[in-house]
């Protein structure tokens, strides 16, 4: 991003893309497009505040939070919260605090630097940090070894591409331009999402799966391909492992396209079609086949699973050989970044515990916070420390993570921009800064390219950095080590020493001359980077493309294969905002106004509307055993019968105080300690007359 700053005022003026930018090439998404609105914002939260005596902790008027606080100095603030950490360790140990944070602007110093230092020498519970992304991590783990995928600029190159579980347009939008070139070159975009999203409306086929099942329907597809011969044996040979026993238990019958076309709701031709078509891309003359497989999977109950299966396609087909072909899920795995340097996990053992803190699952917010010994053995959570994440909104099972925050004996900081619906719960609360106000290096969540975001003005108001509030706090703590003085440079610096060969040559200095630097991967006698088009590529035990265990799919517990007869028939879809990140932005009335078509909405089918006697525009109430929220009917053609759809939103935004979370539940992943957000059954209900 490129930011033009009036030199007298020092204000940013403008922001646009980078045109030099392989990648981004000149443009922002819409909602960053606007990032000066919450740079400048009127809500800014710019100076550390304390809640006022007597005031109790819960939601807040929008607009009027400030009344329930005093404005204290950073002094004041830091000081006691040193104080009241202090006196936790001393009468709960060290382990009764707990920090909770996930990416904020996802920077390396921002996201996992001085903070990890602090609570390591506190000794507080450590953090699994599994919100979004851990089951799809662990799956492609486990299958290649390594993070790792097909570059997007490459996507250009595809034959076929297949969005699964992804909503390139909405939530990924850099990628599109080279699906866009792909498919004026002749290549045809399938997207497998239950949701009509703007990428499925602009794809050339939708193929509307039922939530959960996609571990079958890759299964579908391999029994297709290895049915009728279409896998590249050449490629299995040398660069998988386990192939006699995944084909064994791929071309069982339930696996057939008639069986799998019963549980995904996708028809058997199309199975077979589908199959053929991607098996058969990059031959004769045409691009390869590309997955573009996201994190919509693998927030369900078996996603591992599934994201697994879906992984194993191009190993068999050996569609990592030809530039285009293969599949990408996230990229930011790929970046070498020393996260011990910069982390120093070793510090826990200085701390008054002296061993390794326990450990506690962000996605399990709502029982760490009620239950006595955190859900995990061991003390009480006395003391939550949130910065980089709004967890009233996002984590599920709400109405366990509100209570356990509106708890009077637990002393809760926020470090934040805004006084989002978690910050109305804040013993204190602590200015941060936009990512345009403080310096960081970047890895990338969808290209592989380094980068340092520069400091583009100066900190608003009273707002300081993670790195600066941390490194303080060390220091009033009396944390003698001399790592707690590290400032942002030192940080960069240590995050780049490595002797990992991707970061070869790749220094701070560069970075700041260059503005981005591609990871040095390896290149073939092409010039070409290919990953694992060749065996050196896999870091699995065996070395190579790992399809063992085989994948077997299970219906979600919570699903309508499960719950036929029960009181909650219907899957819900807690969705993301195409034009919010996450709870970010939800706020700011220009983002808003992006968002306006799915604000306050249930979408539902027909079908269903009708058996409910529910028409377009009625209030309606959605409810299950965990929770219940009041929103407005959409009728439409974006979910299928049994599917019902809304969007994530501050909870102070709703009618009813409650967002989409109030429904889901803490139930985690097969693999990756994972959330099922897409994993949640509920019943609607007309809402009674007024
Ligand atoms: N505009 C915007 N962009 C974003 C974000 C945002 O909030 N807004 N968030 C960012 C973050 S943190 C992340 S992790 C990424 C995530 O990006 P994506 O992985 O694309 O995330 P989702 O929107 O959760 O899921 C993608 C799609 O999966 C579908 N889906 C749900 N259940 C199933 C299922 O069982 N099977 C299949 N095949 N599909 C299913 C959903 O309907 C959704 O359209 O996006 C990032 N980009
Ligand atoms: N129902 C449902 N729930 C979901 C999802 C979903 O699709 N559906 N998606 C899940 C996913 S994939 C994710 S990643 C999580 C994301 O959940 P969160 O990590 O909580 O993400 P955000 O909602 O973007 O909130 C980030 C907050 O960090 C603040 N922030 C930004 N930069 C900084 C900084 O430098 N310092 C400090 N102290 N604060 C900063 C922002 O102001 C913002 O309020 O939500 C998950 N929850
Ligand atoms: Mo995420």
């Amino acid at each position: 991003m490129l930011v033009t700053v009036d030199e007298l005022s020092g204000r940013a003026v403008k922001v646009q893309g980078d045109p030099s930018h392989p990648v981004t090439r000149g443009f922002l998404c819409g909602k960053v497009a606007k990032y000066l609105d919450r740079v400048y914002s009127p809500d800014r939260l710019l100076y550390p505040m304390r809640r006022r005596a007597g005031v109790a902790k819960g939601p807040l008027p929008q607009g009027r939070e400030v009344e329930a606080f005093e404005r204290i100095s950073w002094d004041e603030a830091l000081d006691e919260i040193a104080a009241r950490l202090t006196k936790t360790v001393a009468e709960f140990g060290p382990e009764s605090v707990l920090p909770y944070s996930y990416a904020g602007t996802i920077g390396q110093l921002g996201y996992g630097s001085m903070d990890r230092r602090f609570f390591y020498r506190l000794g507080a519970s450590q953090l699994d940090r599994t919100i979004c992304a851990t089951a799809g991590g662990a799956a492609l783990t486990s299958v290649y070894g390594v993070k790792l995928g097909t570059a997007p600029q490459d996507f250009a190159h595809a034959g076929l591409i297949i969005a699964w579980g992804a909503n390139i347009h909405g939530n990924n939008v850099h990628l599109w331009p080279f699906v866009e070139e792909a498919r004026r070159a002749g290549a045809r975009l399938v997207v497998i999402d239950p949701y009509r999203t703007r990428t499925a409306a602009l794809a050339d086929e939708h193929l509307v799966i039922n939530p959960g099942t996609d571990a079958a329907l890759a299964l579908g597809l391999m029994h297709v391909i290895l049915r009728e011969g279409l896998e590249d044996r050449e490629y299995i040979d040398r660069c998988t492992h386990g192939f006699a026993e995944l084909k064994a238990h791929a071309l069982k019958a339930e696996h057939s396209p008639e069986a799998v076309a019963k549980v995904t709701g996708i028809a058997a031709e199309t199975i077979v079609r589908l199959a053929r078509a991607y098996a058969g891309a990059g031959r004769g003359g045409r691009g390869p086949a590309a997955i573009r497989l996201n994190y919509g999977i693998q927030r369900s109950e078996n996603g591992g699973t599934a994201a697994r299966a879906v992984c194993m396609l191009p190993l068999l087909t050996g569609a990592w050989q030809h530039k285009g072909g293969g599949l990408q899920l996230s990229t930011s795995g790929s970046f070498p970044f020393n996260s011990d340097v910069l982390q120093m996990p070793e510090l826990m053992l200085a701390s008054p515990l002296g061993r390794a803190a326990r450990v506690v699952n962000m996605s399990l917010l709502g029982q760490a916070l009620t239950a006595q010994d955190a859900g995990v053995g061991g003390p009480p959570v006395k003391a939550l420390f949130v910065y980089n994440s709004n967890p009233a909104v996002v984590a599920p099972n709400q109405n366990d993570v509100l209570r356990g925050m509106r708890r009077e004996d637990l002393f809760l900081v926020v470090h934040e921009q805004f006084f989002t619906d978690t910050a109305d719960y804040a013993d204190v609360l602590l200015p941060a800064p936009t990512f345009l106000e403080t310096k960081d290096v970047q890895g990338a969540y969808g290209h592989l390219f380094a980068q340092v975001s520069q400091k583009a003005i100066e900190p608003l108001g009273e707002a300081r950095n993670n790195v600066t509030v941390f490194g303080e706090l060390g220091r009033r703590m009396g944390f003698g080590e001399a790592c707690f003085d590290d400032r942002e440079d030192e940080l960069i610096d240590q995050a780049l020493t490595t002797d990992h060969p991707w970061f070869a040559g790749i220094t701070r200095e560069r970075l700041e001359r260059e503005g981005h630097v591609p990871l040095q991967l390896p290149v073939n006698e092409s010039g070409e980077v290919l990953p694992f088009s060749t065996v050196e590529w896999f870091r699995t035990p065996s070395g190579r493309g790992e399809l063992t265990p085989v994948p077997v799919f299970s219906a979600p517990v919570e699903s309508r294969a499960n719950a036929a007869a029960g009181a909650y028939p219907l899957e819900f879809l807690p969705r993301k905002a195409d034009n919010y990140m996450n709870s970010t932005f939800a706020n700011l009335e220009v983002h808003q106004k992006m968002e306006s078509r799915t604000a306050g909405v249930l979408e539902m089918h027909t079908t269903d509307a009708a058996a409910r006697g529910i028409v377009a525009g009625d209030q309606v109430e959605v409810f299950n055993g965990r929770g219940r929220i009041a929103l407005r009917a959409l009728v439409n053609g974006q979910v299928a019968a049994g599917v019902v759809a809304a969007r994530l939103d501050w909870n102070k935004l709703s009618r009813d105080g409650a967002n989409v979370n109030a429904l889901t539940s803490e139930r985690l992943t097969d693999i990756g300690g994972g959330p099922t957000f897409y994993s949640t059954l509920v019943e609607v209900r007309k809402a009674d007359a007024l």
